[in-house]
C-alpha cells in the first residue's frame, strides 16, 4: 500500500530513537515510509520532500532531529500537512536543545512537538490524525486506549495481591 505517513530524520544516527514511531505505525497497520532528510546537509532534498509529500499521498509527517533541530519546522513551513516533531536527545544538553529548537515555532507554522525521545507518541499521534477521517483506525485507537486502561487496572490490582 502507498505510504500515508512519512517518517524522516536528520541523520541515520536518529534511527534508534525514531524507530519507535515506525513500530507504532506498524502496530496499527498504517503504511509509512522512512528516510534521512537533513535540513542542513541536504537542503534541496528537504524542500523537494516537503513540497511533494501531499501530492504523493502522505497525510502526516513525523520529523525527528537532534541538536539544532530545524527539520520539523522547515518541513512544516513547506507543506500543508500536519508535522509532528520529535526532539532527538544527543550527547550534550540531554535533548533540551532539540526540544527548544522544535517547539518554539512562530505563529502560523505549527509543529506538534512530542517529548524528548517521544517517537512512539509521535507515531500514535499520526494514527490519531489519520483516524479523524478513518473510522476503522479510530476504533483501533479506542481499543488500544482501552487496553492501556486495563493494563493499569491489572497493575493496580497486583499491588494488593
Ligand atoms: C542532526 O544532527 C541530526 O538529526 C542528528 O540528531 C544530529 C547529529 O547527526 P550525525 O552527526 O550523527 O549525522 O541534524
Amino acid at each position: 500500500m502507498a505510504p500515508l505517513v512519512g517518517i524522516i530524520m536528520g541523520s541515520d544516527s536518529d534511527w534508534p530513537t525514531m524507530e519507535a514511531a515506525a513500530l507504532a505505525l506498524a502496530e496499527f497497520e498504517v503504511p509509512f515510509e522512512v528516510g534521512v532528510v537533513s535540513a542542513h546537509r541536504t537542503v534541496r532534498k528537504m524542500v523537494d520532500y516537503a513540497e511533494t509529500a501531499a501530492d504523493r499521498g502522505l497525510q502526516a509527517i513525523v520529523a525527528g532531529a537532534g541538536g539544532a533541530a530545524h527539520l520539523p519546522g522547515m518541513v512544516a513551513a513547506l507543506t500543508p500537512l500536519p508535522v509532528i516533531g520529535v526532539p532527538v536527545p544527543l550527547k550534550h544538553l540531554d535533548g533540551m536543545d532539540s526540544l527548544l529548537s522544535i517547539v518554539q515555532m512562530p505563529a502560523g507554522v505549527p509543529v506538534a512537538t512530542v517529548s524528548i525521545g517521544g517517537a512512539r507518541n509521535a507515531g500514535l499521534l499520526a494514527v490519531r490524525i489519520l483516524g479523524a477521517a478513518d473510522p476503522v483506525l479510530r476504533t483501533k485507537m479506542a481499543n488500544f486506549q482501552a487496553g492501556l486502561e486495563k493494563l493499569v487496572a491489572e497493575k493496580d490490582a497486583a499491588l494488593r495481591e
